[in-house]
């Protein structure tokens, strides 16, 4: 696997590595990535119509059952070789992990500073007054083609999924905690991104800008191996184990 000795020498000499995922770190979970377009998960759907506010607005319904759909295929995934060695490398350095994943993969394998750029299947709000959604949701056990989303207890308003729609802003929190990640670290691993939604992709260029060494896992060449100090040829499964110290 072409990089992986350069890789490893970063890796063991690094003491702060911000890991910044995509879907592709989860992929060996079997969870489709976005642009995989014969398995991706929005083999059916145009992402912009469905993850999008101005699709809920227009038929809520079917966009939840996808949403909680999709959040039952995580449930069933269990995390990957690639999870666990990040997880793993806290014992030798200190080891964040910024995600633009919306499952909850890395801290099902033990990573406990993840920070989600995009939201998370597994949160849920008022999609008018923010409350956050502590009421039992039931996940399908298959597919359906619409659920109707339970109402807040507040204002009655629909519960919606909480995750980050195109178009609409990133948390502030987690926003600024990844900028300050980037810029305080010493070694930067890129895992599973095609670098293509903004302004998460973005972020590298942070610590690409600051002379900070960047690791990029991917299986194929993207719009971010360009500023990697080295690119491993791999999958976040197969790559990962043998970089981590
Ligand atoms: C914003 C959550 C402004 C939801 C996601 C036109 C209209 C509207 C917006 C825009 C527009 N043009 C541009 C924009 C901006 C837009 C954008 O960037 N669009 C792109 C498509 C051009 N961005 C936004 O809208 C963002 N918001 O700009 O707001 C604003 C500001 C203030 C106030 C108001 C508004 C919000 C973007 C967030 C969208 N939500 N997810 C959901 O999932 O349903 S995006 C979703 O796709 C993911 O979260 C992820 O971030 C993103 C990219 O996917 P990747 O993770 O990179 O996955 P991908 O499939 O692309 O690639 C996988 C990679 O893994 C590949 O490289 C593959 O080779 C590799 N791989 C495969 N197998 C493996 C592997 N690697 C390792 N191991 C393997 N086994
Ligand atoms: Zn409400």
């Amino acid at each position: 696997m072409n990089g992986v000795d350069q890789a490893k020498d970063l890796a063991a000499q690094a003491r702060r590595v911000e890991v910044f995922t995509g879907a592709g770190m989860s992929a060996d979970s079997g969870i489709a990535t976005y642009r995989d377009a014969q398995t991706g998960v929005w083999e059916n759907v145009d992402p912009q119509a469905m993850a999008s506010i101005d699709a809920w607005a227009r038929d809520p319904e079917p966009m939840w059952a996808w949403y909680l759909w999709r959040a039952e295929l995580v449930r069933r995934a269990e995390p990957n070789a690639g999870h666990r060695a990040i997880a793993q490398w806290t014992k030798n350095a200190h080891v964040t992990v910024t995600t633009q994943n919306i499952d909850d993969l890395h801290e099902r394998a033990g990573s406990e500073d993840v920070v989600h750029l995009h939201g998370s299947l597994f949160d849920f709000r008022c999609a008018i007054c923010s409350r956050p959604y502590k009421g039992q949701i039931d996940l399908p056990s298959e597919p359906v083609e619409s659920m109707s989303p339970p109402h807040c207890p507040l204002c009655d308003n629909l519960i919606r999924p909480g995750v980050v729609w195109f178009g609409e802003g990133l948390p502030q929190r987690e926003w600024e905690e990844a900028e300050k990640r980037m810029m305080e670290a010493d070694l930067v691993v890129i895992v599973g991104t095609s670098g293509v939604v903004y302004p998460a992709a973005g972020l590298p260029m942070v610590a690409h800008q600051l002379g900070i060494p960047i690791i990029e896992v991917t299986p194929q060449r993207t719009d971010l191996s360009t500023i990697a100090s080295v690119v491993v040829e791999g999958t976040a499964a197969e790559a990962l184990p043998l970089l981590v110290p």
